[in-house]
């Protein structure tokens, strides 16, 4: 950083409080004491725009340039006010002037510019390279309203619109303005800004691009609106779905939009840097997040071709230098295939260099397993990607040998040094710094301020492990936690959950593999098992937190029938002294902040090989919580850092479950039928009970499902289950032993910092 900048940025410290007053003076007009707590809110975001705009910006000779139609940021101030190293003294300013930042927060809007996980993580690994110093950015599209706000509405989810978009925003309006063609259709875009500030580091930007065009006026009810109005419709949404492909123009409109803008970007930069094009993969590195700016590829070597007279040949080389895809799945139903006939319409410019890459494709390869454009007509942008790109990377150890075992094999052995594994991570200054200050400061206290800057040293607490007033102090912090979770769920939910009561905690997006349905078919086994006489010996608080596309039926039938069981139980007085059920409304990054350092039982209980890597089995684990879950994703990885004693597993492994896929035998009636257990949970779904507070062709179309379908083999893993999750309760009735478990989970969570994966990805593959 230069002495200038810092000189300036020490001037603007010291003054802090007369720099606070007098931002309140001119926009208010008042002492920052009669501020109201939305009033303080600006004049923190004045403040905190200050004091980044006296930080340097990250350079370097090659910048990383990470594309992503999706950015899960979430509220930014107090992360922001971390990375600047300002946050204890402002929330001291704060309190000596009567305010509490937590509650002046609550007037930052939520920006959720992701469905989840792929966005989030695109956000933590923006906070990460800013840490470390790289020059990188994010490139994104700049939605209106983000993804749906969710309510609850006779026990069904109805999506509503998120604006979340205000004047004054961490939103800078740039003066940077592309032409960009669908076709002979010509949109004029518009870049914003926002910084992104790492942590005792420099500045990054994310560049969010929108239409000049848009027409929020288009939104009529909830979230519909005139899909064809492109001009005026192209960034009013993010498209709400992270599961099926739906043929969706729009989706390729936006896609296109995105990689067209972001090529414009790239090649103005170099040639502002004033360096050579055919030196491009020398100081740019795009980074494919999911297929969904697959198109980047094609659409630089056309640019390359047509405006900056590259044969294609150097074109191709080049921009394969340049290019490295990350795969988040192996849903096939989540792999983007689009007709050709779809990009025809939408970007036809772009649809002989499509047909040029998959013409090289078959000159050289016979198989048609890896041919782009298949029989049906039908691209398959992860193979432009993976024939294309210089690197494919999976997202948690598991996750990629799946993908060079099976799901790609046939490109790994024509590419085996493409391929990379690197496993996800989280930003701590996000998910432990910011939203669980006082565990922060214990660990501080115990083990140095050193596992702040390297996550690994957070491994000094397992010298404490037998130290009863370290165990205590941790279990004293959960104990805070869970109060505050408590008032806030009364608050928002109206349900009052006790705070000596086990929590245990599923938040993620709705999705079948990812078995919510059967966290909810062991809530019903334990509701008959208390009607039946048999008490748990400690109450238990089921919390979920969760969205569904809106299209996806059986995801929204599963919220209908959990909302089902929280009302039927939760006003059951015999058993409400036992069990609660909360369905937390609107699930987002903000809600997450309080779920989890309040969390004691993580349930991570997809069906094993599916879930890529999770990210939210590591946020749990870094505040204190135990894993119940399989061995799937980086769960493994868990499994592996904190041994068999720290950790619940159970259920079918994945080489069980692709196996059970090959041979297609698995049944899940036979289950059913096998075990009264499993069929009297089954069964409840469509009981009178149920029945009566709930929708009965919500009911019947899920026990249908479950028992004809189940394509996620629910029943296969129920009883193993059942059985781990009561081991599970009673371990907590161990204390010691429960405390132990804690201190060791968050001991190890340091290698699932994201700064740790940044690392990687920049040794292996950016090289920056
Ligand atoms: C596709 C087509 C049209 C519209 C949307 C999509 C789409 C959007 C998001 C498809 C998939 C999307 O996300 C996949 C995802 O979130 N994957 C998750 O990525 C995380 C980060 O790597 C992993 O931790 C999760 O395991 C993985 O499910």
């Amino acid at each position: 950083m230069s002495k200038h900048t810092n000189m300036q940025r020490d001037v603007l410290i010291l003054n802090l409080e007369e720099q606070l007053e007098g931002i309140a003076k001119d926009q208010f007009g008042k002492v920052l004491k009669d501020c109201t707590d939305r009033e303080a809110y600006y004049v923190l975001l004045e403040m905190t725009s200050r004091l980044m705009d006296v930080t340097e910006l990250n350079n370097g000779e090659k910048k990383i340039y990470y594309i992503s139609m999706e950015f899960l940021i979430g509220k930014l101030l107090s992360n922001n006010l971390i990375n600047l190293r300002v946050y204890d003294r402002i929330k001291d300013i704060l309190a000596k002037n009567g305010k509490d930042l937590a509650k002046i927060e609550e007037y930052e809007p939520e920006p959720s510019l992701g469905n989840g996980g792929l966005g989030r993580l695109a956000a933590c690994f923006l906070d990460s390279i800013a840490t470390l110093g790289l020059a990188g950015e994010g490139i994104g599209l700049n939605y209106h309203f983000g993804l749906f706000k969710q309510v609850f509405k006779d026990n069904l989810q109805v999506e509503e619109k998120n604006d979340w978009i205000e004047k004054n925003s961490w939103l800078e309006k740039t003066d940077t303005t592309f032409d960009i063609y669908f076709g002979r259709k010509k949109v004029v875009s518009r870049l914003y800004n926002m910084n992104i500030v790492g942590y005792r580091s420099g500045v990054n930007k994310l560049r969010l691009f929108d239409i000049e065009s848009i027409d929020e006026k288009l939104v009529k009810e909830g979230i519909n609106f005139d899909k064809t109005k492109t001009k005026n419709n192209l960034t009013l949404f993010l498209y709400p779905d992270d599961s099926d492909v739906a043929g969706n123009l729009l989706r390729i409109y936006q896609e296109y939009f995105l990689v067209s803008n972001a090529a414009h970007l790239i090649l103005r930069e170099q040639k502002e840097r004033q360096y050579d094009l055919h030196e491009l993969h020398n100081h740019a590195v795009i980074q494919i997040n999911d297929t969904h700016p697959t198109m980047i590829i094609p659409e630089l070597i056309r640019i390359l071709v047509e405006e900056k007279a590259f044969n294609i040949d150097e074109a191709i080389s080049v921009v394969s230098k340049t290019c490295a895809y990350t795969n988040h799945t192996i849903l096939a139903e989540a792999l983007e295939t689009w007709p050709l006939e779809y990009l025809e319409k939408v970007v036809p410019q772009l649809v002989p260099y499509i047909k040029e890459l998959d013409k090289r494709v078959r000159a050289k390869y016979k198989s048609s397993k890896v041919q782009i454009i298949d029989k049906e007509k039908k691209v398959h942008m992860a193979f432009i990607d993976i024939h294309y790109g210089f690197s494919v990377n999976g997202v948690a150890a598991i996750h990629t040998e799946i993908l060079k075992n099976s799901e790609l094999k046939d490109f790994y052995k024509i590419y085996p040094d493409k391929f990379n594994n690197k496993t996800n991570g989280i930003t701590f200054r996000r998910w432990l710094f910011s939203c669980n200050s006082p565990l922060t400061d214990f660990i501080s206290d115990v083990v140095g301020d050193g596992f702040k800057k390297d996550a690994t040293k957070l491994e000094k607490l397992l010298e404490y492990k037998d130290d009863r007033i370290t165990l205590e102090k941790l279990d004293e912090i959960k104990m805070l936690k869970k109060k505050e979770l408590a008032e806030y769920i009364k608050e928002h939910e109206n349900i009052e959950i006790d705070p000596e009561s086990i929590y245990d905690i599923q938040v993620k997006r709705l999705h079948e593999y990812k078995r919510q349905q059967m966290n909810a078919l062991y809530i019903i086994h334990k509701y008959l098992e208390i009607k039946g006489g048999k008490k748990p010996t400690r109450p238990i608080t089921f919390i979920f937190g969760a969205k569904a596309a809106p299209a996806y039926v059986i995801a929204k039938d599963i919220i209908h029938l959990i909302l089902v069981l929280q009302e039927i139980i939760n006003n059951d007085k015999d058993v409400n002294k036992y069990i609660k059920v909360v369905m937390a409304q609107n699930y987002n990054v903000s809600y997450a902040e309080k779920l989890i350092p309040a969390c004691d039982v993580s349930e991570q209980i997809s069906l094993a090989s599916k879930e890529a890597s999770g990210t939210g089995n590591m946020k749990f684990m870094l505040n204190g919580a135990v894993t119940l879950g399989t061995d799937d994703g980086a769960n493994v990885e868990i499994h592996e850092l904190v041994g068999d004693d720290n950790i619940f597993i159970f259920g079918a492994s994945a080489d069980e479950v692709i196996k059970h896929y090959k041979k297609a035998d698995y049944v899940s009636k036979d289950y059913y039928t096998k075990s009264p257990v499993i069929k009297e949970a089954v069964d409840f779904i469509i009981s009178k009970k149920c029945l009566k507070v709930g929708h009965k062709e919500n009911l019947e179309r899920l026990y249908n499902e479950l028992l004809n379908k189940d394509w996620f083999m629910t029943l296969l893993d129920l009883e193993s289950y059942i059985k781990k999750k009561d081991e599970i309760f009673e371990a907590y009735e161990d204390r010691d032993r429960w405390r132990q478990m804690m201190l060791v989970n968050i001991a190890k969570a340091g290698f699932f910092s994201s700064d740790r994966t940044i690392e990687e990805y920049n040794r292996d593959i950016w090289k920056c």
